[in-house]
């Protein structure tokens, strides 16, 4: 079995969460087709994700493709990305770029 690691980046609103949902739907992982604007999404689960209509974590959705196993990663925009990578790399390193 292959298992290849998909992160799926991009910013704020460019349809990150909606080609998730494709995707779980098109590799049969999902027998719907999640959507933003109703808060039915797998990776905007938490309450301010549903309400505010934004991913707030990124999430990890597994998929089986043929002999293969996709980990798709949702993030969120990329400056909550950068903001939060930057809070971790100065707690654990105290310096960062
Ligand atoms: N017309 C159109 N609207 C889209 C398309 N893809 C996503 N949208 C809409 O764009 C908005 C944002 O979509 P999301 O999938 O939440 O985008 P995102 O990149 O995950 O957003 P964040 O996680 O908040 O950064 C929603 O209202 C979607 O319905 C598309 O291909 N065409
Ligand atoms: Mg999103």
């Amino acid at each position: 079995m292959k298992l290849v690691n998909i992160g799926i980046l991009a910013h704020v609103d460019a349809g990150k969460t909606t080609i998730t949902e494709q995707i779980l739907f098109l590799t049969k992982s999902a027998r719907s087709i999640g959507s933003v604007d109703s808060g039915t999404t797998r990776s905007d689960f938490l309450e301010v994700e549903k309400k505010r209509g934004i991913s707030v974590y990124a999430s990890l959705l597994p998929v089986t493709y043929g002999d293969t196993t996709i980990n798709i990663v949702d993030t969120p925009d990329l400056l909550t990305l950068f903001r939060r990578w930057s809070a971790v790399c100065l707690l654990w390193t105290r310096r960062c770029w």
